[in-house]
């Protein structure tokens, strides 16, 4: 076994969104979903074992609470074996104090840093299964580009895999807009999504859309994919505004920025949004058109802060 182990993977943004669990323990979710992984946005961790009494997490050079991870270790101690403590390093090259976020590329990363350390087969199914265990999302960033995570029924039939591996030429522009709000975590936040009257209608929609994102990704069809990601996306969050205890992740900046989108595609400009669990937009659109954009978005909300992301590889070793 070797002593120390270093992975990097990539976040990912939901073009399809996973918004509900039929197994909270296992995260099984009720839909299956399709992302894009990002350039940009990563992290690396390095894992080692030690004689410590408990796994520690060292994030981005600070001690942190460490009771997840060590959650997620435990489980992988259920189905690979006792193995000694863990000590992992984790540095996120994602701005997650803007909440974007970035459990998907941590427990990608550290899948595949444990995977390293236990010398495992890298099996990308497996990876995707142990690393969904951590964090749902976390599934398909096991990928680069675009990954399919199909929603399964139990551990071994949920798990994501490469969709498309050629550049389309999709850009994504992310907004970042801080927030004032508390968050509600994304794991409370389906709970009740789920209690939605509409809730049942959201998920047969995203079968039939997943099925029609699928073929756009293959056709190149950047309209046609950013119109059914913005409609998946803003019905997820129509579920968050319907449910029994009604929340929602826009802040009234979040809106602005939705509506300016909007004004743009009517405008002539590829430019379509989507939004995950936290106030920041992401603008969709295409390589010819991402720096047009990015100067109209600036213009107009110079006190936000963009960055432009392309497609992302696959987790890697360093
Ligand atoms: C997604 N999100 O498909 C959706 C869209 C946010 C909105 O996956 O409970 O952190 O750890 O499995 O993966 C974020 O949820 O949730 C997420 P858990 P996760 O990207």
């Amino acid at each position: 076994m070797k002593n120390i182990v270093t992975a990097r993977a990539h976040t990912n943004i939901a073009l399809i969104k996973y918004w509900g669990k039929t197994d909270i323990a296992l995260n099984i979710p009720t839909t299956s979903s399709l992302s894009m992984t990002l350039e940009p946005f990563y992290t690396t961790t390095s894992v080692e074992f030690t004689d410590n009494e408990s796994d520690s997490l060292i994030l981005n050079s600070a001690m942190e609470d460490s009771s997840r991870v060590s959650k997620f270790l435990e489980m992988m101690r259920g189905q690979y074996g006792n193995f000694p403590k863990v000590m992992i390093q984790s540095e996120n090259h994602v701005p997650t104090a803007a909440g974007l976020a970035s459990s998907a590329s941590s427990f990608a990363a550290l899948t595949a840093a444990m995977f390293g350390l236990l010398d495992l087969e890298k099996d990308d199914s497996e990876m995707s299964r142990i690393a969904r265990r951590g964090s749902g999302s976390a599934s398909r960033s096991i990928f680069g580009n675009f990954a399919v995570w199909n929603k399964g029924e139990n551990h071994q039939s949920s798990f994501a895999e490469s969709f498309y591996n050629k550049d389309i030429g999709l850009s994504m522009i992310v907004a970042e807009i801080s927030s004032e709000k508390k968050k509600m975590s994304s794991t409370k936040g389906m709970q009740l999504a789920q209690t939605a009257p509409t809730y049942g209608a959201w998920v047969e929609k995203s079968a039939i859309q997943l099925a029609e994102m699928k073929q756009a990704i293959l056709q190149a069809d950047i309209e046609k994919v950013g119109l059914i990601a913005q409609d998946n996306a803003l019905g997820m969050h129509e579920q968050n505004r319907l449910c029994l205890e009604p929340f929602d992740y826009f802040t009234s900046e979040t809106q602005r920025v939705v509506d300016f989108t909007k004004e743009c595609y009517k405008a002539g400009l590829l430019a379509f949004v989507t939004i995950d669990a936290g106030p920041n937009v992401k603008i969709i659109t295409d390589h010819a058109t991402e720096k047009i954009l990015l100067i109209k978005l600036k213009a107009e909300f110079p006190e936000l802060t963009f960055d432009i992301a392309r497609a992302g590889g696959a987790y890697e070793y360093l």
